[in-house]
């Protein structure tokens, strides 16, 4: 393996380019017409345009794909997570080029691609699932009597689903029909399948990960990523460790992980998604085939560089993690920027980035798709980037997020990171009681009322811009109500030019 191809853009692609220089192997980036000069081009050995903005014209063509990597010479392919990630077919056409996939072989990710099939799969390796009926026959006899048995509430999902697409909750018998309809159809247009299926509710559970790594001899667990603050199924903080996994849950956890990766024959970085509820249970929900954006903060807590690890394995060699206990050390958050503004109802926003400040220091990292000058368009993911941090202790990173997040400047787009300086700074938070619907009880983080002082602090900062001749930088003023006001900043460094 010399030359690997990212079937990627944005963070993840440059992340992918940064672990190929230092596995001494060259980087293609390819590019749509909208990312011609886009950062991952500019940070790769060579580029290939592979078509119009449009994905399914460029960043999902199979045969575009393979057409760039033949022409530039690379002999392997790494997906990314989302566009081909987790597309069996993309993985069998892949090495049906005589090209090497960094991930999981196709039949591991066609087997946890169903739901349904991976359910039965799970559960006959020993891994908890949630408690429920299996694939429900088409007669309403048998789906009621499956509901029945575990008991009301129930979720219907679809069996080829995942991503909260085609989920009903009932509460009552009579409820299940409708549901169930529902659910099929919603589930045959959104994934040409209506099979669907019935499990309990579980009831404000936290959802949490773990990260699972394995090569042609041993499969190991990194233990789990907090992944409970979701909007909408997009989550929009993560850390490392859980404060609700003891290194008790840990270790069940992570063995039912490796039991799970183990059951499809898994190779590469891979996560298990469980939910847990308050008492310590945990049930399997599903198995990301991909490394994902998260990573970084399981990357953080144990020292170990996962795309480093996906490039070593996939070149059939050991994976580097040590032989004993692999233990987290300190704390870790992740805060996804995005260029949704939550003032703005969450839509996404596009433009030029005029200005983009990144913050730095101890314990600090940066994964960005984008640098100043660069234009944010809407033909893809509104992620521009990720603020990472590491300290000693939870308190001690979320001070330091703040802290980052005080010196991260974007100008010229709308971003959610007065989202996240609220967030840093929420009690709540802070004692970490959450559960997969703390956004939906706290729409005060979402979208604050401004108060009185910000208005007369913006009132200030947009007459002094006015005097000077100049526009008022709107992503810098963005009233977020957290306690250093952004307003009173830039009112000071108004006020001193
Ligand atoms: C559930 C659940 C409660 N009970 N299953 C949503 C996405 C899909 N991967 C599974 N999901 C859920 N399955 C049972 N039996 C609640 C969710 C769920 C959820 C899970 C993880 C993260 C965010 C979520 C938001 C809403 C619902």
């Amino acid at each position: 393996m010399k030359r690997v191809l990212i079937a990627n853009r944005g963070e993840i692609a440059l992340r992918i380019i940064r672990a190929c220089h230092e596995e001494g192997l060259e980087a293609v980036a390819v590019y749509s017409a909208a990312d011609r000069t886009a950062p991952h081009v500019r940070a790769a050995d060579r580029a290939v345009a592979i078509g119009p903005a449009a994905p399914s014209q460029s960043y999902l063509s199979i045969e575009r794909l393979l057409a760039a990597a033949s022409d530039s010479g690379a002999d392997a392919i790494h997906p990314g997570y989302g566009f081909l990630a987790e597309r069996a077919a993309f993985a069998e056409a892949v090495e049906r080029a005589g090209l090497i996939f960094v991930g999981p072989p196709a039949s591991a990710i066609r087997a946890m691609g169903d739901k349904t099939e991976a359910r039965a799969r799970m559960s006959a390796a020993g891994v908890p699932i949630v408690p429920g009926g299996s694939a429900p026959s088409r007669d309403m006899a048998g789906a009621l009597a499956a509901a029945e048995s575990s008991g009301y509430p129930v979720m219907v999902k679809a069996a080829a689903g995942g991503g909260g697409k085609g989920m009903r909750v009932v509460t009552t018998p009579a409820d299940l029909e409708p549901a169930l309809q529902t659910a099929r159809s919603e589930a045959l247009k959104a994934f040409g399948d209506d099979n669907v299926y019935l499990e309990k509710f579980i009831e404000r559970p936290r959802h949490i990960e773990i990260q699972v790594l394995a090569d042609h001899q041993r499969t190991v667990h990194l233990g789990e990523r907090e992944c409970s603050i979701q909007r909408r199924h997009q989550k929009l903080v993560e850390e490392a460790p859980s404060a609700a996994v003891s290194t008790e849950l840990r270790e069940k956890m992570g063995g039912a992980a490796v039991a799970a990766a183990r059951a499809v024959g898994y190779r590469s970085a891979g996560t298990c998604e469980f939910l847990t509820t308050a008492d310590g249970a945990f049930y399997f929900l599903e198995m990301n085939t991909r490394i994902q954006v998260e990573h970084p903060v399981t990357e953080m807590v144990y020292g170990v560089d996962l795309v480093r690890e996906q490039l070593r394995i996939a070149r059939g060699e050991a994976m580097q993690v040590p032989q004993g206990k692999l233990q987290p050390r300190g704390w870790a958050l992740e805060c996804r920027i995005t260029s949704e503004d939550p003032a703005n109802g969450f839509l996404p926003s596009a433009g030029r980035i005029v200005y983009l400040r990144a913050p730095s220091g101890p314990g600090i990292r940066w994964d960005a798709g984008v640098d100043t000058g660069d234009e944010v368009t809407l033909h893809y993911d509104s992620m521009l980037a990720k603020l990472i941090v590491w300290a000693p202790t939870r308190p001690e990173a979320l001070t330091r997020m703040s802290e980052g997040l005080s010196e991260l400047v974007i100008a010229g787009v709308g971003t959610n990171q007065g989202f996240h300086r609220r967030l840093m700074s929420d009690p709540a938070f802070q004692r970490a009681e959450i559960d997969i619907q703390f956004l939906e009880r706290r729409p005060d983080l979402i979208a604050p009322e401004p108060e009185l002082q910000s208005i007369r602090e913006l009132a200030v900062a947009a007459a002094l811009a006015e005097a000077e001749g100049r526009q008022s930088r709107h992503a810098v003023l963005s009233p977020d109500g957290s306690s250093t006001s952004e307003w009173a900043r830039q009112a000071r460094s108004e006020a001193l030019r």
